[in-house]
């Protein structure tokens, strides 16, 4: 445990390059580790922030074979939107590298190598399961089966996202192939081994026993489970033909397991930024920090640091304060589904706005459980929070101060123990708000933060110095002193969350750049500064911006059900001289009402080309009376007559009904004189 540590080396789980970024990743992963990152350099703390692309594994073969491109185009695809929408969104990553770069195979290649000939690996042949159509060897991803912990149906050859359990495919019960969909065979093969049964003893030392306190119990909890029942070997290397390939002479054709080169990333990638690079990887002065989701703890607590100890001279994760999932709406965010908010699009459907979704990410973290996210609390957030609250605060501090004194920072005068007492909590909140950051309580700390601005809210409320200054002007100065230094900590402390505003505000507070230790004071906007011009930190959203993203996922929702729909078996066989029986001609909708006291019904009156008739059709929900004035229409004419909510109905008008249960009429391809007959 490093108390003071020298340097900082924060990680980010690399994305993989399979698709863009959504905001599950951002309050997952890449929003705490942004704002940590950012508060330890204004704590003038030496950090360096760490990502990349994760371009190997299976995800992105099956990506590539979906578009019908390359495994290589798709990563160049994905990694540049992926590496462009973070720095859209201010991620403030110092390297932002991808894995199938140079210096990562070479980097991973080298690690392999190392543990190879110092002996860490086990050689197995094996048994893996092929897909003889496919003729393939399948890797974890590839093939899908129940869990055989929690029966879980579509659990993955490594892992079930359900309960996390980290599997070999061999424990999948139904096995199939996600290539041909058939029951794939076992075949030989040999592999290398990580054998982490070996590093039990060590990581119930260095986790059970050594991270009880410090790491979060939801990350406590799965390793210790994990340790508890037993770990097994694992396989480092794959039949595959894309990743980094084995660097031996004996491994034609296979290439490092994605999780084992995928780690190695996190070293490559800090090897690209600086020379400097062992520095943070092999100083045990340097403090190590993995930000993840919850479905990378094994990876990131259990096999990356068996790894790194087997080989030798790396340090260990300090901590890894991975988060729970984001859900939308109500429903789980899923990239095959398309049920999720894409950064790239939300930048482009609310310019200027990414500040108000990192707030609105951050206030509701899935910290220390699932969450969920709503596009009304978005709204709510932003309106509510952001501008009633901070805005407001800010907005009458400047205003006012241009006002009476064109922007120069007046002097204090006579405190009054309401003054003393904002000041102290001005004084004490960086410490407070510090606090909850190391201990990666981001939605806590946030909350610390917008309390000040709550305070400077009530302080100009209760003090009201827009009437005060035409009875004691002398006053007015000293409440507006102490609202403009709550508004220049506020520019500090916000910077980690909201680092677009803090820079405007410090631009109109002319503030120089400040660090941690500078906030809370009542000296740092000195009397006789002069700040700049009032503008607007934060605008209004609007109900139809939001109710269009609601929208938008309803859409979308809708094509899922319809992509996803079983078709009905089909009805047992007729004869022909069934189906002759059935008398169908075209007719046109003459008029149209809705029936009464329902629903559903609309009562029809239709030209057969007999006769024209009435019919009671099911159909009120899907269209109106008057959009179907006109139309034709297949009708069942010698349909016995039924009475229907008191109205006789003559026939039948057929419907071809979507999978979302939505209707449409079955019409002839071009007009056909009414009474023409169907067959
Ligand atoms: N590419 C992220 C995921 O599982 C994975 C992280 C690698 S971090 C070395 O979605
Ligand atoms: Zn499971």
């Amino acid at each position: 445990m490093t108390t003071n540590p020298k340097r900082y080396t924060v990680t980010a789980a690399l994305p993989y390059a399979n698709g863009p970024v959504h905001i599950g990743h951002l309050a997952g992963v890449y929003l705490p580790a942004d704002i940590y990152v950012r508060y330890l350099r204004l704590q003038n703390r030496d950090v360096k922030f760490i990502c990349g692309s994760d371009e190997h594994g299976v995800p992105i073969t099956i990506r590539a074979k979906r578009e019908g491109i390359t495994p290589q185009q798709a990563v160049d695809k994905y990694h540049e939107l992926i590496k462009q929408s973070f720095g859209e969104f201010n991620i403030s990553f110092d390297v932002y590298d991808r894995t199938s770069s140079a210096i990562h195979r070479e980097t991973a290649s080298d690690f392999f190598l190392k543990l190879y000939n110092d002996g860490k690996f086990i050689e197995q042949t094996t048994q893996q399961y092929y897909d003889e159509e496919a003729q393939q060897f399948l890797a974890d991803r590839y093939i899908t089966g129940t869990c055989p912990r929690c029966g879980n149906e579509n659990a993955y050859g490594d892992q079930c996202e359900n309960c996390g359990s980290s599997l070999n495919a061999t424990d999948l019960i139904n096995p199939k192939s996600t290539l041909s969909g058939l029951k794939p065979v076992l075949r030989e093969t040999k592999h290398w081994y990580l054998p982490l049964n070996e590093y039990e003893p060590w990581l119930r030392a260095w986790i059970v026993e050594g991270h009880k306190n410090d790491w979060k119990p939801n990350v406590y909890g799965q390793c210790k489970s994990w340790i508890d029942q037993g770990l097994q070997p694992r396989a480092v290397t794959r039949d595959l033909d894309w990743g980094v390939p084995v660097p031996l002479p004996s491994a034609e054709g296979k290439v490092l397991y994605v999780w084992f080169d995928a780690p190695i990333g996190y070293i490559s990638a800090t090897k690209a930024l600086t020379d400097d690079w062992e520095k943070y990887w092999k100083d045990p002065e340097t403090k190590l920090v993995h930000f993840i989701g919850k479905d990378n703890i094994v990876f990131h607590c259990i096999i990356f640091p068996s790894m790194l100890k087997a080989h030798g001279d790396f340090i260990l994760p300090e901590n890894v304060p991975a988060n729970e999932f984001l859900n939308l709406e109500g429903d789980k965010i899923s990239t095959s589904r398309n049920w999720a908010v894409w950064l790239h699009e939300y930048l482009q459907d609310f310019p200027g706005k990414a500040d108000v979704l990192r707030y609105a990410l951050a206030a509701n973290m899935p910290e220390t459980k699932d969450n969920d996210f709503t596009w009304k609390d978005y709204q709510a957030r932003n309106n509510n929070e952001l501008l009633a609250i901070l805005g407001n605060f800010i907005n009458r501090a400047v205003v006012l101060t241009e006002k009476y004194y064109e922007g120069e920072v007046p002097a204090r005068g006579e405190l009054t123990d309401y003054d003393k007492e904002v000041l102290g909590v001005l004084e004490g909140m960086p410490l407070v708000i510090a606090a909850h950051i190391e201990r990666f309580k981001f939605r806590d700390a946030l909350g610390e933060l917008m309390n000040l601005a709550r305070l400077g809210n009530k302080y100009l409320a209760d003090t009201e110095p827009w009437k005060l200054i035409k009875t004691d002007a002398a006053r007015v100065k000293t409440i507006l002193n102490i609202a403009l230094q709550i508004s220049g900590s506020l520019a500090i402390l916000m910077e980690p969350f909201l680092p677009q505003s803090a820079a405007k505000l410090r631009g109109m507070l002319s503030m120089n750049p400040a660090m941690w230790a500078d906030a809370g004071s009542a000296e740092l906007l000195p009397a006789g500064h002069i700040i700049g011009k009032p503008e607007l930190l934060f605008g209004k959203v609007e109900d139809a911006a939001v109710d269009a993203q609601v929208q938008k996922l309803l859409d979308t929702k809708k094509a899922n059900t319809i992509a996803s729909a079983t078709v009905a078996p089909a009805k047992a066989d007729i004869t022909f001289d069934d189906f002759s029986k059935m008398d169908i001609r075209i007719g046109t909708i003459l008029e149209a009402e809705k029936v009464a006291k329902t629903k559903k019904l609309l009562k029809l009156k239709i030209d057969t080309g007999l006769d024209q008739r009435t019919v009671v059709s099911g159909i009120a929900e899907f269209f109106s009376p008057e959009e179907i004035i006109g139309q034709q229409v297949s009708i069942l004419v010698n349909l016995a007559p039924r009475d229907i909510k008191g109205i006789t109905s003559q026939g039948m008008i057929l419907m071809a009904e979507n999978a979302d249960g939505s209707l449409a009429f079955v019409q002839p391809g071009k007009p056909v004189a009414n009474g023409g007959g169907v067959s």
